[in-house]
């Protein structure tokens, strides 16, 4: 099936597509495990679009893209759907190298009005004969970022035709928080405001200018803040609400829109989960899964070790409760980022600010100037979006913030656009900065006890999922720029490990038949100068493990330090990430590709000594 003949159908062969796409999306989702409930919702809005729109010609841009599943097998990737997020298969999201029907990679929301705006300016310069009209989708969870407005700012100004869908199911992953959540749940939004609307146009039309000054008037003065109101105050045309699941009126809507040659945001109320049952209702639940069962709901996977975040969660919920200076933030990830129970037990102190990174790092670091103690926590992948404001307003003011990125290393199944790769080498050059990582249960308590007591910017980061088991020797206290020497081994070779780096290197060290020292190096800002300085008098071999970018990252802080410091002789040799982006899949899988099991990193230090 693909989208060409889409266009052929009739309103009740299209409903049957429906109904074999969420089947489909079903079989695979269960089976492999994915985005379920927002793709399910977002199935009607898609068929539509590709009913009306063109997605070889006209730009077909999805915000985050997680709900693009139903695009995917509409341009010609049924087939291949059971790899779906599998390594060399399927990506979760939109990948133009994976199609030309998409126009442009995501996995970070609130790009999509951006990229339409620059995409029309585009079909604006090059003038073009046939019109391309870009076609948007973003959910009203997507709204709440910053960058949405700075679009919109512009768009409503140059005014280039495009079509916002505006995918409103009443969720982020968790609940949308906000006022802009509140406007377009408004209840202003519905009939009663709709039918108003129509009679004062119809007024306006039939008595001219200052009639329409009377309405608008009139309409401001009744407070009737809706999302048409603030929407066509910034000059975009609003069409809606209308119900998303229905093709007939979507489809009309839709060539409405296309026709009017200028931006319209056309309003559409969707159901989360929409044709799964279990689904529909438990958004949270749904939103990212792992194989179930279709029948029951239940999970295939069996939980195993403690997860990095639970550890988190209950260290944090420790120190919170002996400290009530202790604050925090989530941006719009409260559980996956494990605050969900302090906003529970605290719910003056601990906040999800919806998708607001920079929002984020910004306020905490006001609380901080007031002499609270934030815990800004994010993945890694998210902190990016909120570098500056690292930089600009907790750096440069050396506030005590503490950043605690979730998910730092390679990610698994969602890939590229969210491993955590790059934190270390984009932190570690900014001033006041300091930068340290746990390697287990023990040492992440230590770790956060440290971190609640300092007095400036810093950050820990800690993987997806649990730290590799290791029955290495126990943690000691944390202490700043200290690192611990977990073997010491008469030997050429050093094995220095940061974070999951740590257990890492110690599998590495069980396929070896040579002894080696290992070192936690706990600080990767400031570097434990004096044992490294001893280290390489007694070391001349050194390996880095640490789950994160070579280039700026923990080899790097060392070489940089034996440069300073004149030292020679020492071959170090970094097993971290080369210079590309990391592909999805299993962790396992991707970590062999690039060579990093503990079997295939032992062949290399075998081969280099
Ligand atoms: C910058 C950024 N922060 C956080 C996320 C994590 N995230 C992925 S989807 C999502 C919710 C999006 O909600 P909405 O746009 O309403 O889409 P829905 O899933 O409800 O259809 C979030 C928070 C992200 N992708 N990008």
């Amino acid at each position: 099936m693909n989208n060409r003949n889409i266009k052929e159908k009739s309103m009740k062969e299209l409903e049957v597509v429906c109904s074999d796409i969420r089947e489909e999306i079903l079989r695979v989702v269960s089976q492999n495990g994915g985005h379920l409930s927002s793709t399910l919702g977002a199935t009607e809005l898609i068929v539509a679009m590709h009913k009306v729109f063109d997605s070889k010609k006209d730009p077909f841009i999805f915000d985050v893209s997680h709900q693009s599943y139903a695009h995917k097998l509409l341009t010609g990737r049924w087939k291949e759907f059971d790899t779906l997020r599998q390594f060399n298969g399927l990506c979760g999201y939109t990948k133009p190298s994976e199609s030309e029907d998409d126009y442009f990679v995501a996995g970070h929301s609130s790009t999509s009005i951006s990229l339409g705006v620059g995409a029309a300016k585009a079909i604006a310069l090059k003038g073009e004969q046939e019109m391309r009209v870009p076609v948007i989708v973003i959910g009203d969870g997507s709204m709440t970022a910053g960058m949405v407005y700075e679009a919109l700012n512009e768009l409503g100004d140059r005014k280039y035709p495009m079509v916002i869908i505006l995918n409103d199911n009443e969720m982020s992953i968790a609940k949308p928080i906000g006022a802009i959540s509140r406007i377009l749940s408004s209840a202003m939004a519905g009939p009663f405001y709709q039918k108003f609307k129509k009679h004062t146009e119809n007024f306006v039309d039939n008595f001219g200018e200052s009639a329409h000054y009377i309405a608008k008037r009139f309409e401001e003065g009744l407070k009737l803040i809706t999302p048409g109101l603030m929407f066509e105050e910034m000059g975009i045309e609003y069409i809606g609400p209308i119900d998303g699941h229905n093709l007939k009126s979507l489809t009309d809507t839709l060539v409405l829109a296309k026709g009017m040659g200028k931006p319209v945001i056309v309003h559409c109320q969707t159901i989360k989960g929409k044709g799964y049952d279990i689904a529909e209702g438990q958004e949270e639940k749904w939103h990212g899964v792992s194989p179930f069962d279709r029948e029951s709901g239940t999970s295939a996977k069996k939980s195993s070790a403690k997860s990095a975040t639970q550890i988190y969660t209950e260290a944090l919920m420790h120190l919170a409760k002996n400290n009530d200076k202790i604050v925090g933030a989530t941006a719009a990830m409260p559980t996956g980022t494990g605050l969900s129970d302090l906003m529970t037990e605290y719910p003056n102190r601990f906040w999800d600010v919806a998708i607001a990174e920079q929002h984020a790092v910004t306020s905490m670091s006001a609380l901080a100037k007031e002499g609270f103690k934030p815990f800004c926590t994010l993945y890694s992948t998210f902190l990016q979006r909120g570098y500056d404001q690292v930089i600009h307003d907790t750096c440069l003011m050396d506030l005590p913030v503490v950043f605690a990125l979730d998910r730092a290393g390679i990610v698994g199944e969602d890939g590229e656009t969210h491993q955590g790769v790059f934190d270390i080498s984009f932190l570690r050059a900014i001033p006041n900065m300091t930068l340290f990582a746990p390697r287990d249960e023990k040492s992440f308590h230590q770790a956060m006890g440290f971190a609640a007591e300092y007095q400036h910017p810093c950050s820990l980061r800690y993987p997806r999922g649990s730290f590799i088991q290791t029955d290495l020797p126990e943690a000691q206290t944390f202490e700043l720029g200290k690192s611990q020497l977990l073997y010491s081994h008469k030997g050429e070779i050093l094995f220095i490990g940061y974070g999951n780096g740590v257990g890492r290197a110690y599998e590495t060290s069980k396929f070896l038949d040579v002894g080696v020292s290992i070192l936690d190096l706990r600080f990767v800002k400031p570097l434990d100068k004096e044992m490294l300085k001893d280290l390489s008098t007694k070391h001349s071999k050194w390996f880095v493990f640490s789950d994160s970018a070579k280039m700026g990252g923990v080899g790097s802080a060392i070489l940089e330090l034996l440069a300073e410091e004149k030292i020679t002789g020492i071959e170090l040799t970094s097993f971290e990430y080369a210079d590309d982006f990391i592909t999805h899949g299993n962790t396992k899988l991707v970590e062999e590709s690039l060579g990093l099991l503990p079997q295939q990193l032992a062949n290399r230090v075998k081969s280099l000594v």
